[in-house]
């Protein structure tokens, strides 16, 4: 495939004024007329040919100004040579057919039950119209639409309709790959909100019959954040209606285009029978993030696809800041970090490692990434961690007032930031260009005082920029060494230093609070901090709130992770001490065949015993680290990890907690019951999130009998999921399995549940083969990317069954996405990224993981996208 460079960007040599489409849409033959007004690029002088970009689109009739003209399309698109168009604005105009229900990529216009939909970014609005499809064009459109169906949507605002049409006008210019089309059969779900400008804004979620009753909660969550965006970043919504649409078969979870956010089903639809706490969260989360594309990704966009993160990035760190505020700092963060670590610092790792800002892609599907979003975020909270919240705040009013209207670049952000701030921020800039996760290595030193600390407090010296020795004979000194290296990554072999904010504070060894949060600013290779008058050597807390998005290393004690995880005033780094000891009990285990840590399960008992935490709190110290994590650590700190070994260990702590902490356990699941009407707010669903956790552990000692009654009994499918699901992870449930199925048979989201938890529990041994069962079960459509998901998703994210010594696993997973690939090369090419941890492996498995890469290579006709990420893999 041909690769796109960010060094060869060059600006549109056309731009656009207006755009009218007039879409007639019919299932195969849907016919698109489209009238859009050209004029000259100043900026780029004259003699560029007029290059339209179109696939999979046939061409009926072109004229320019009204005068036939006989464009030939390439497989790309077209190209008008200059002399042929007026150095005036001039009307291109052509009609074209397109098969919306042959298109099963699911990107451009598609039919999907019945209705028909759109995905236009990055590149789908080619498979439309003839247009330059890039970002950098933006304007202003007019759409009418027939159709025999009762629903036709667009973005902007309504015009007029009548039987069989719509018109919809949006004032706002825009990029292509914003345009979006709706029609079907569709019910309504309706408010309103004012916004405060006094603007008066109707609100829609379009929905399937029989869905309206799961559409209330996005509706409470759209509407808290217009608020949210009107009281945090003083963002009002600009047009007079705002419609969401629910589709089943979609790539992504949702599709932020102007007034007409498109949703995939299972991040939209919710009640209490069938979505659970996760679900709604989920849904809270994302209705927030399209909504907050508005501002951040619509009105102000990005000038190339090398600028993804410009609105990824930031709307992901919005939708962070919303989901704090809405529910608890603490447990968001938490959740946070888990996740970048799950997906971010593994992609980091590996073959597929590439920048916040990357250089070059082929497919530009293959980039909606880990590191586009969740990385371009922490990128995003570091630098408001550096500059305050105040200056962060006037930053970014600069960034709205400065370049609305406008498609803009990483470069445009930062300048904002230094204009605001007067901070210098080229070092920084190196987070958007530079791959990989650093590492940070940590060395102490403690010289005692010869008198006891003075009043005043601790003294701090960054030894970098100053020599002053702590003053003498006043208390203790304590010294801290930090050095940062990030590895080499594809393509980046050698790394600089890159401007790392570390959180720290100080905690003496009764567990009081010496020192109070301080941000250090480590921007060499190494720098020393020196900590004078000290009452008494400390504990340093480190990276407090995760302030960046690091690895760590620092040689502790399992005795001082116990006082950080009872002490610790930082909610994170507390969790963090739990997570560790954790985690260096199972590094015994799998190294050295230890058995399970007694004083990780006294310290958990402790927390699990302290009524004064959160119970969401308690439940994420419940957590241990997943398989992946601990095989990325073992594989980082220079050991082959054995999935099986992993596996078994893991296993064999849980037991261990299960019978030490029992009677602990058993108080938290009576205790944590949450009676009364489903309510689906973080405080109860940090309640069941416990009780739930409590019961994973206890289903190993009481053979089912509380899980089974819970499954029963159980009202919403929160519950109900982890009821069904403690018993599968010990091997029971089969019962359950059947009536779970029997009771929610005609509810797909959550057939994709029954689909999913089977394959993710299995044991090891049996994940291939019931991955494999289920995919010959009846109600298996794999051209649905959710239910695929269901199945596949859930097999590589059963580590020690995916990685099965056979090779199975692989061989499975490679031969259902080569048969994806052929009808939807976005999913199948986001899904091989289950392979890029072959590097890892003891020898038999990376020769069976890459002889499944191999094998996808060399499939005819493979897809740009697979091409791709499966060449990037091998390496
Ligand atoms: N822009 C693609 C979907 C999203 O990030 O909201
Ligand atoms: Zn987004």
């Amino acid at each position: 495939p041909q690769t796109v460079y960010l060094r060869d960007y060059t600006p549109p040599p056309y731009l656009v004024d207006h755009v009218t489409l007039e879409v007639a849409l019919h299932p195969t033959a849907t016919r698109v007329r489209s009238t859009i007004r050209f004029r000259r690029n100043p900026a780029t002088g004259p003699g560029h040919p007029l290059r339209l970009d179109g696939e999979e689109l046939t061409l009926i009739a072109a004229q320019v100004d009204g005068v036939d003209i006989n464009a030939e399309p390439d497989d790309l698109g077209l190209s008008i040579p200059s002399h042929l168009l007026p150095d005036t604005p001039f009307v291109w105009e052509a009609e074209v057919e397109i098969n919306p229900q042959a298109n099963t990529t699911l990107d451009g216009l598609y039919m999907s039950n019945g209705m028909y939909s759109t995905q236009c970014e990055a590149e789908g609005f080619r498979k439309i119209t003839f247009y330059p499809d890039r970002p950098d064009v933006m304007a202003p459109f007019k759409v009418r639409v027939t159709s025999d169906l009762p629903v036709m949507l667009s973005n902007g605002n309504p015009v007029a309709s009548g039987p069989g049409w719509a018109e919809w006008e949006d004032p706002h210019p825009k990029p292509s790959y914003l345009f979006a089309l709706v029609a079907g059969d569709l019910q309504p779900t309706r408010d309103t909100f004012s916004t405060m400008e006094g603007r008066h804004v109707d609100l829609g979620i379009w929905v399937r019959a029989g869905d309206s009753d799961k559409t209330a909660y996005a509706m409470d969550a759209l509407k808290r954040s217009m608020l949210w965006d009107e009281a945090v970043y003083g963002r009002a919504y600009d047009l007079d209606v705002f419609n969401i649409v629910a589709v089943d078969d979609f790539n992504m979870g949702a599709m932020e285009n102007k007034g007409l956010n498109i949703f995939n089903s299972r991040c939209v639809l919710a009640s209490p029978a069938t979505a659970t706490d996760a679900d709604y969260a989920s849904i809270e989360r994302i209705i927030a993030h399209e909504y907050f594309h508005n501002w951040t990704g619509n009105r102000i966009t990005c000038r190339d696809w090398f600028q993804l993160s410009l609105k990824e990035g930031l709307t992901v760190f919005r939708d962070q800041q919303f989901m704090g505020d809405m529910r608890s700092h603490a447990v968001k963060r938490i959740g946070d970090v888990l996740s970048l670590r799950a997906r971010q610092f593994r992609e980091d790792a590996g073959p597929l490692a590439h920048a916040v800002r990357p250089e070059a892609y082929a497919e530009i599907n293959n980039f909606y990434t880990a590191t586009i979003y969740e990385k371009g975020a922490e990128v995003i909270r570091m630098l408001r961690l550096l500059v305050g919240p105040d200056a962060y705040a006037a930053a970014l009013d600069l960034y709205f007032s400065r370049h609305d209207g406008q498609a803009c670049t990483i470069d445009d952000w930062l300048s904002v930031f230094s204009d605001a701030t007067g901070r210098d921020l080229s070092q920084f800039k190196r987070w958007y260009g530079q791959a990989g996760t650093p590492h940070i290595s940590v060395t102490e030193d403690w010289v005692p005082g010869a008198d006891a600390a003075a009043p005043g407090g601790v003294t701090i010296t960054d030894t970098t920029t100053s020599n002053a020795e702590a003053p003498a004979g006043m208390g203790g000194t304590y010294t801290l060494t930090l050095r940062q290296d990030t590895p080499a990554t594809p393509g980046q072999p050698l790394k600089e230093p890159l401007v790392i904010p570390v959180a720290l504070g100080l905690i003496g060894p009764d567990g009081t609070d010496l020192l109070p949060t301080v941000v250090l600013e480590l921007t060499g290779p190494e720098q020393v901090f020196r900590f004078g008058n000290l009452p008494a050597r400390p504990v340093p807390s480190i990276l407090r709130d995760f302030s960046a998005p690091v690895i760590l290393s620092r040689d502790t004690t399992d005795a001082e992770r116990a006082l950080l995880l009872a002490h610790d005033t930082d909610p994170v780094t507390r969790w963090e001490a739990g997570r560790d000891l954790a985690r260096a009990g199972l590094e015994r285990m799998i190294l050295n065949g230890a058995g399970p840590d007694a004083g990780y399960i006294d310290a958990l008992g402790k927390m699990l015993r302290d009524a004064t935490l959160d119970p969401a709190f308690r439940a994420l110290t419940l957590g241990l680290p997943s398989q992946d994590d601990m095989a990325q650590g073992l594989f980082t700190a220079g050991h082959t990890p054995d999935p099986d070994a992993i596996h078994r260990a893991t296993q064999g702590l849980r037991r261990a907690i299960a019978t030490v902490l029992h009677d602990d356990l058993a108080q938290v699941y009576d205790g944590m019951s949450t009676p009364g009407a489903y309510d689906p707010g973080a405080v109860p669903a940090g309640k069941r999130a416990l009780r739930l956790g409590a019961l994973a552990h206890l289903t190993r000692l009481d053979d089912g009998a509380r899980a089974r009654a819970l499954f029963t009994s159980a009202d919403n499918m929160t519950e109900a999921m982890g009821a069904w699901t403690a018993l599968l992870t010990v091997g029971l449930g089969v019962e359950e399995t059947q009536r779970f199925y029997t009771r929610w048979q005609a509810e797909r989201l959550v057939i994709d549940k029954w689909f999913a938890a089977q394959v993710a529990c299995a044991a090891p041994d049996r994940a291939v083969a019931v991955a494999t069962d289920l995919s010959q079960h009846a109600d298996f459509n794999w051209k649905n990317p959710n239910r695929f998901r269901a199945v596949f998703g859930a097999l590589s994210g059963n580590a020690a069954g995916f990685h099965q010594a056979s090779g199975a696993g692989y061989a499975l997973l490679a031969d259902w996405l080569i048969q994806l690939d052929a009808a939807n090369p976005q999913t199948a090419a986001r899904m091989s990224s289950a392979f890029e941890t072959w590097r890892r492996y003891d020898p038999a498995r990376r020769a069976a993981m890459t002889a499944a890469l191999e094998r996808m290579l060399a499939h005819p006709g493979l897809s740009r996208d697979m091409t791709e990420m499966v060449s990037r893999m091998r390496g």
